[in-house]
This record gives structure tokens, sequence and C-alpha cells, in this order.
């Protein structure tokens, strides 16, 4: 099968069971989640080598997260054990007028605290097909940032298709910063996944007439800042998910990529929300292999917006949707009504 290697943060999440606000909580629900693990678990799920590498604590957290994403079949051999602690972060689900809210813990973790030459780029790519990364891992530390670009030139060292999620967390940097960081690790990407207001807030790019605020679908807005990207940086696919915000509870859930000639926007789900964290990593997940599977661009993109929209529906940061559960979704209309 193909090989897909994926790099950053594994946390431990800790939410509130149901809807309950964190004020009222007695308890919290065990799970795992970092956009670069969630790629890595839905690779697996789909058939293919999913390898993650990431550094954790040498401690009983550290191994039940490696555990964790183990028992779906993710080749955790490269990960690096040491530091001080493993990430945590605290979720709790909004619903209707009440947004989701989520609090980091994550400060000292030990991937912050890596050195490159923890990591043997030449194993890690040996059979690779693909590697991706996202704008979380440079968010943590210099020296993380520092991981990945040298992951990153590596692997187009050795001719690997490279992806990254744009994935801004306002919270982890400034814009200033993330435009310096990004830019400069952008050079050695070939597929970049993101929203409106990732290119906007980590790459400078501004649409004409767009609020990005109000979450309204503005295609052209879009478009005119993929060529504005493509120009840039020569990326050869350029993908963004798009979503309508109804309420918390309610989305209108779509994707739009270019390939430097054709836009190509996706059949739009009517989603209903029990867990949209993990949504962005789904469409990345799915369009990653559709891409590496052989599919054209426009197949790939409906495979990841089915395949994200699935995710919607599943609690938890992974993707448990199958194969065949979203090539049958694929065939639906968007409405979510079983055919
Ligand atoms: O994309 C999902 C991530 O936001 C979630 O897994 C938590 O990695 C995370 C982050 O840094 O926000």
């Amino acid at each position: 099968p193909k090989k897909v290697v994926t790099l950053g943060e594994i946390m431990l999440r800790l939410s509130t069971p149901g809807f309950e606000r964190f004020v009222q909580a007695d308890s919290l629900d065990v799970t795992y989640g970092g956009g670069e693990a969630n790629v890595a678990v839905a690779i697996c799920n789909y058939g293919l080598n999913g390898t993650f590498v990431t550094k954790v604590p040498d401690n009983p957290l550290g191994q039940a997260a490696i555990n964790h994403i183990r028992r779906y079949g993710v080749d955790t051999q490269f990960i690096a054990r040491g530091g001080k602690r493993l990430g945590i972060y605290f979720l709790e689900t909004g619903a209707s007028m009440r947004a989701s809210q989520v609090v980091y813990d994550r400060a000292g973790a030990s991937i912050s605290d890596v050195e490159i030459s923890e990591f043997d780029f030449d194993k890690i790519f040996e059979g690779a097909d693909w590697f991706h990364t996202t704008g979380i891992t440079p968010a943590l530390s210099d020296k993380a940032a520092a991981l990945t670009e040298a992951a990153l030139k590596a692997a187009k060292a050795k001719g690997i298709t490279t992806s990254i999620d744009l994935n801004y967390r306002k919270k982890l940097w400034s814009k200033e910063k993330a435009r310096e960081v990004m830019t400069r690790l952008c050079q050695y990407v070939d597929v970049c996944i993101g929203n409106e207001e990732d290119a906007e807030t980590t790459l400078g790019f501004v649409s004409k007439g767009t609020d990005v605020t109000k979450g309204e679908l503005n295609l052209d807005g879009y478009k005119d800042v993929f060529q504005q990207m493509k120009a840039k940086f020569g990326f050869k696919y350029i993908a963004s998910t798009l979503r309508e915000s109804y309420s918390a509870s309610d989305n209108g859930w779509s994707a739009l990529v270019y390939d430097g000639s054709n836009f190509y926007h996706t059949k739009q789900y009517e989603v209903r929300i029990v867990d949209r964290v993990g949504s962005g990593d789904s469409f990345a997940s799915g369009f990653i292999y559709g891409l590496v599977s052989g599919m054209p661009m426009n197949e790939a993109a409906e495979f990841g917006v089915a395949a994200s929209a699935l995710k919607h529906t599943i609690p938890g940061d992974l993707n448990h949707a199958t194969l065949n559960e979203v090539k049958d979704l694929m065939k639906g209309d968007g409405s979510g009504r079983v055919q």
C-alpha cells in the first residue's frame, strides 16, 4: 500500500460529556487527537500505511497516546520519547447558538522541546509516497518549526509529494510570526490545504469583498486568493473547505479545489454536527487518500468532503468512517437523507 507520513503533536483530549459546560462537568471523557495524528489514522482506515512522527514523554501518558493510534494501525515506530509532558486540550462541545470552547494546556509538551537529530528522515521516508503536516506544528516552538522545515526539505529532496494544512491557531502564535514561518515552509509544499481565513492570516492574501467572519460562501473571493497563492508558491493543488455556518449545530459543508487551471466546487453537504473537531483533518486525509490513490483532483475532493461530512457525526477527533461509507455517501445528493 501507499505510505503517507505525517508529523505533529498528539494530545490527550478531555471533553465534557454530552453538551455539558466546563463549569458543570463532574467527569471528562478521554480520547486523543491532533491534526496530523488524525490524518494518519484516517489514512490507515482507508487501507493505506499511515506513519505518524512525533515526540511524547517517556511515561504512561505518552505510551497511552501511542497505543491509542496504534489500535487503528498507525505505524508508530519513529516516535521519539522524552521531554516533560504530553499536551492536553479541553473541549466543551457547543450546540445551537452556543459555540464550542477549547482550552489548551500544552505549553512545554515534549514535541515542542525537540531536536532534529532525534529523527532519521532517511529511514522515515523510505518507501514513502506522501508527507503531510500542518501549521499547528511550527506554531508550537522554534524547535518544532525547525523540525517541520527539516522534514519538508528531506521529503522534497526524496521526491515525495508534500502537503500542509495551514490550520492557523491564534492561541499559539501571532499573525506576524505565522506569516514569516509559513511563508518559508510553503516553498517546500506541493499541496496546500486550508480555509480562506487561514490563507489571509498565515499567508497575507486578502480576497476581494469577503467578510470571513460571517461564514458566508464567497467563491469569487476564494478563487482570487487561490490564484494569488498559486502565483506566489506554485502549489500543484490548492484546496479549501467551505463552511456555511448556520449555527453551532448545523453547517453547509463543501470544498473548493484548484490545480492552476481549473476550479472545482464539490457537492455541499448539510451536516448536523455531533463533533466537528477534526473535520478539516478528515477533508485533508480524504483528499490525500484520493490523490495518492490516483483519483483525478475533482474526485479526490469529493472523497475528502464526503469523508469529512461523515466525521461531523462521530464524537472524538478521529474519523472512523470507512472507505465504503464514504463512497456510498458520495453517490447521494448531499442532503444527508437516507437514499
Ligand atoms: O484539527 C483538529 C485539531 O484542532 C485538534 O486535533 C486539536 O491539534 C489540535 C489543535 O492544535 O488545535
